[in-house]
């Protein structure tokens, strides 16, 4: 694997338009990021005293990697960061060399899930529907309809939203003593940003809504036994592995998996009959890649594939 992709945040690639002087934002002394809302709940991008973006992102060989980088407060979400972080991944989108995206947190947590201290994006019902509406759901139908594989490389604690940012992506590795934990009960809320869709698809309903109600927090290890998430790793091994799975995807017919994910999306609420009629449509256009004609040639030939994602 090419180095850079799991070095410290700090060493990471920075838009030079996202720092605190580009967009008006104020540091606060403890360390908190502040944020700007209108009338009308927007967001701008703000920083901290560290003077780094939000999320990080890092390009390197057809991998992409966006960090969430608010370390101080486990990379709870502010409406600000899901800004950015929807900025970002529209800009993977529209990157025709992009080849497999990798989102993880800086820090011990992977992420907190809402910023509970952000102010105005839960005072109220209204607000929490404004929130969830304009800043979470968005990044959700991004990550599931990005045409790549997008790993979660959950390097600690997944809470609240965080869980469900994690589930949206098409495979998850965790740190062994990372966890999952479904907060929101505890605070008087549902799963949102896709979460009961995930847990109910993923755990199955009688263990979804336990886990839910009860707001269980389910460790590494077994959220990988329950089928929550592809892998749980020791801690040390979790850079390699999914540094590991990056690079083969990013050598995979891209194109291929692209529409495998779109087949598996659909199959969520598909018939048999439907689904049988979606692979004949999707496996047509898988075949009329190039990387199809370089697989069946490679093949033949008895060679290695060289798959260009087209
Ligand atoms: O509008 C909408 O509907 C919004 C969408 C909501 C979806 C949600 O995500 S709701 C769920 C929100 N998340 C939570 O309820 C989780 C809250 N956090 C925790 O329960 C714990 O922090 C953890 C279990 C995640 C980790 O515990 P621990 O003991 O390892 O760390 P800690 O000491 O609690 O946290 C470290 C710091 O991060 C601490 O700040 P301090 O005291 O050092 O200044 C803590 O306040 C801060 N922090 C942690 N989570 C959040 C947070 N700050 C703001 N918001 C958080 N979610």
């Amino acid at each position: 694997m090419a180095r850079g992709l799991w070095h410290h945040p700090a060493d990471a690639t920075k838009r030079p338009d996202a720092g605190p002087d580009a967009d008006g934002g104020q540091a606060m002394a403890d360390g908190r990021w502040a944020e700007a809302s209108d009338e009308a709940g927007s967001v701008t991008m703000q920083n901290d005293v560290t003077r780094e973006p939000a999320i990080l992102m890092q390009q390197e060989g057809g991998i992409h990697r966006l960090t969430l980088n608010r370390p101080q407060r486990l990379n709870a979400l502010t409406r600000a960061m899901l800004s950015e972080l929807s900025d970002r991944l529209a800009d993977i989108a529209a990157d025709a060399t992009a080849r497999v995206l990798v989102i993880t947190g800086a820090g011990r947590a992977f992420s907190a899930g809402q910023d509970l201290t952000d102010a105005g994006a839960i005072e109220d019902g209204r607000a929490c529907r404004n929130t969830v509406e304009r800043y979470y759901n968005p990044v959700i139908r991004q990550i599931h309809s990005l045409d790549l594989p997008v790993i979660a490389g959950v390097n600690g604690i997944a809470a609240g939203a965080g869980v469900s940012l994690a589930l949206a992506c098409d495979m998850v590795v965790a740190a062994e003593s990372a966890a999952f934990d479904i907060a929101f009960a505890r605070i008087g809320l549902i799963p949102d940003a896709g979460g009961t869709h995930q847990l109910q698809r993923l755990l199955g309903p009688a263990r979804a809504k336990a886990a839910a109600m009860l707001g269980e927090k389910i460790a590494a290890p077994a959220a990988e036994q329950l089928g929550l998430i592809y892998r749980a790793v020791p801690d040390q091994e979790l850079a390699a592995t999914v540094d590991a799975l990056a690079a083969r995807l990013a050598n995979a017919p891209t194109k291929a998996l692209a529409l495998m994910k779109q087949a598996f999306h659909a199959g969520d609420h598909h018939s048999l009959e439907q689904q049988l009629a979606l692979e004949a449509e999707l496996q047509s256009q898988a075949a009329d890649t190039e990387d199809f004609a370089e697989g069946v040639a490679a093949f033949l030939a008895k060679r290695a594939p060289g798959f260009k994602g087209i």
